[in-house]
């Protein structure tokens, strides 16, 4: 029977661990280009993780950021992130997809875009601990009228875990940080109870216009009694203030939709191309060793899209501005990032499923036991 005793113990960690996931930005698709995000599960066990999009960070134990850091460096892109190697090309007026691989219901809350101007040097090597985010896109409480409320959470998930997001048509071209965020707010209602999960992105923005709205440190986003932090959702709440500044001019948070992957593309990097080439005019080819295939019919089946992760795919486009200036990346061998990850310590991600009784329990729908076991205290495997 020891090898029975063996399967009930691995059967009981797999399951701990598929419940307890928060989730994690798995790519973003720009145009139908899917840019590969951070791989969380995979990317810190690897000697020589591909250079992508996303910024790394170290939340291998699913956790979040929690307000007594809100004035530590761990707020700004996740805990002990370091800028993404590369960055994606999108521009000005366009409109970012984000995919999670995944939320859980339980962790309602708002969702919040910002970017972060890098300078002239990129954001692959620019000090996070500078950057001055500003806000462009807020979804809360959408309705209140029956706790724990309909939130952008719930938008997120409706829409096939994932965001959409404007790129502001007025805004200068350069780098940027797009810093993503949900705030879990399921025990927020206790100090320090809020759960802040922010995933960074770099990008590269073109055209646009001159706009260089002024932003805060991440440090400085948010604090542990700000009226968007600090709420009990399990009541009736005709509003709801996401925290944060105020929307930036000309930022808009548009209607949730679905964007569809035509061809993945990977990380452009350097700091050159896309800013000094307006985009009106022709695009100039960079030197590149990589092979950058020109689909004459895009793939429209998202499992054939990722599986040609290390080709650069540029789609048929009638609109040069879009079209992405996709330089080699040299992923494999370039990596200076360290083979894995430290073990993290066991951290206790979500105190407890600190789920306040409902008032009104028939008002809300029982999830069969879901919801609580969906947010377990989260068990570190590692
Ligand atoms: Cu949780």
């Amino acid at each position: 029977m020891p090898s029975l005793a063996i399967k009930a113990v691995l059967a009981a960690v797999a399951g701990a661990a598929s419940v307890s996931a928060h989730g994690h930005v798995r790519n973003i698709v720009i145009n139908g280009l899917s840019y590969q995000g951070f791989d969380i599960n995979t990317f810190p066990y690897m000697q020589n993780p591909p250079k992508v999009a996303g910024w790394t960070a170290t939340n291998t134990d699913n956790g979040f950021v929690g307000p007594e850091s809100f004035a530590a460096a761990d707020i700004i892109c996740h805990k002990s992130a370091t800028n993404a190697g590369g960055h994606a090309v999108v521009a000005a007026g366009d409109k970012v997809f984000i995919q999670w691989d995944t939320w859980p219901e339980s962790h309602k809350g708002p969702v919040i875009d910002y970017l972060a101007n890098c300078g002239a040097a990129g954001c692959e090597t620019a000090d996070k601990t500078s950057l001055q985010f500003f806000k462009i896109d807020e979804v809360g409480l959408i309705d209140g009228s029956k706790a724990p409320g309909t939130w952008g959470s719930d938008q997120l998930i409706a829409n096939n875990n994932s965001w959409l997001v404007e790129i502001p048509p007025t805004i200068a071209p350069g780098f940027y940080v797009l810093r993503h965020e949900i705030i879990a707010l399921h025990s927020a209602g206790q100090a320090n109870g809020a759960q802040n999960y922010p995933q960074c992105f770099n990008l590269q923005v073109t055209g646009g216009g001159s706009a260089s709205p002024a932003g805060v440190k991440g440090q400085s986003l948010y604090t542990a009694n700000d009226a968007g932090i600090l709420v009990n959702i399990y009541q009736a709440l005709t509003s709801y203030k996401v925290p944060g500044p105020a929307l930036a001019a000309g930022a808009v948070s548009i209607a949730q939709a679905a964007s569809k992957i035509t061809a993945s593309a990977t990380a452009t990097t350097g700091s050159a191309a896309a800013t000094a080439a307006p985009v009106t005019a022709p695009a100039v080819a960079t030197t590149s060793s990589a092979a950058v295939v020109v689909p004459t019919t895009l793939a429209t089946s998202k499992a054939a899209a990722t599986t040609s992760t290390t080709i650069a795919a540029v789609p048929v486009t009638t609109k040069p501005a879009t079209t992405p200036i996709t330089s080699a990346t040299k992923a494999a061998t370039t990596s200076t990032k360290a083979a894995a990850a430290p073990a993290t310590t066991s951290v206790i991600s979500c105190p407890g499923t600190i789920v306040a009784p409902a008032p009104k329990p028939a008002a809300v729908p029982d999830r069969g036991g879901k919801g609580p076991r969906s947010h377990p205290r989260d068990i570190t495997l590692n």
